[in-house]
């Protein structure tokens, strides 16, 4: 009698386990939806570009994710390191997002 409760208790753990996973599952497909939606880049040319300092001025197209109009600005790079092979007058796709108050490059691509 005991054997059986002991099994229809595991049977449970395993079915609730099993369950626990699949929710798991879903909910990272759900953040990862969310990110490739809010991933769209925007159009620019770059004017000036400060490897040593990692920033970047940029004649931007408007860029939805910041409600912002085309313009020329200065963003800074999240890392100077993106900026490696990147020179004025290059067209790029770019995402800028607001990182603790600045406005920041967070992803850079050369634009074909
Ligand atoms: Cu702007």
């Amino acid at each position: 009698m005991n054997q059986i409760v002991l099994r229809t208790a595991m049977v449970f753990a395993l079915a609730s386990g099993l369950q626990s996973a699949i929710a798991q599952d879903h909910s990272a497909h759900a953040v990862l939806a969310a990110k490739g939606g809010s991933q769209s880049l925007s159009d620019g040319v770059i004017k000036k570009i400060d490897t040593a300092k990692g920033s970047l001025s940029i004649a931007h197209g408007e860029i939805a994710n910041l409600k912002m109009s085309p313009m020329t600005m200065t963003f800074s790079a999240k890392d100077a390191a993106m900026l490696k092979g990147f020179k004025e007058g290059d067209k790029v796709r770019f995402r800028a997002a607001e990182v603790k108050g600045k406005l920041t490059i967070v992803t850079l691509d050369a634009a074909k």
